[in-house]
C-alpha cells in the first residue's frame, strides 16, 4: 500500500502543496500546530530515518534547505520556527513515510516536556 504522502506527491490526494522539485515535495499540515505547518517530504519513499543511508545525503539537505527557503518565504525565518523529523513510535512518527516538519508562526515555547 502507498503511504498517504506517495499519494499526495502522485497528484492522487488532494494537499495544498507549497513546492515540487524532482527531489522533494512540501505541502501543508492537514492538522497545524502553528500558523506554517508544512511537511517536507522526499518523493522516494523512505520509511523513517533509520532506513537513510549515505546516499541520501543529498536528498536530506535538499530537504533543509527547501525547509530554509519555505521558512523566508512564510515570513517567520527572522521570528523563527522548529524543523522536526519524528522517527518510530516513541518519536511520535505516524506517518512512515520520512518527513521534515516546518513549524512557526508564534512562540512554540521548549522544545520538548521536560517531566518524564
Ligand atoms: P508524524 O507524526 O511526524 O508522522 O506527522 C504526520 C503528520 O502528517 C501529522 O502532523 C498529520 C499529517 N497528515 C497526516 N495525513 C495527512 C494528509 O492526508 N494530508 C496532509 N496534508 N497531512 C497529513
Amino acid at each position: 500500500m502507498p503511504t498517504v504522502f506517495a499519494r499526495i506527491i502522485r497528484g492522487e490526494l488532494p494537499s495544498e502543496t507549497v513546492y515540487q522539485d524532482e527531489w522533494v515535495t512540501a505541502f501543508r499540515d492537514i492538522v497545524p500546530a502553528a500558523p506554517t505547518h508544512i511537511l517536507i517530504v522526499p518523493n522516494k519513499v523512505i520509511p523513517t530515518m533509520n532506513d537513510v543511508t549515505e546516499d541520501d545525503a543529498d536528498l536530506l539537505s535538499r530537504m533543509l534547505l527547501v525547509a530554509k527557503e519555505l521558512a523566508a518565504q512564510e515570513g517567520i525565518a527572522e521570528s523563527g520556527y522548529r524543523l522536526i523529523i519524528n522517527c518510530n513510535k516513541e518519536g511520535g512518527q505516524e506517518v512512515y513515510h520520512l518527513h521534515l516538519h516546518l513549524i512557526g508562526g508564534r512562540p512554540l515555547g521548549p522544545m520538548i516536556s521536560r517531566s518524564w
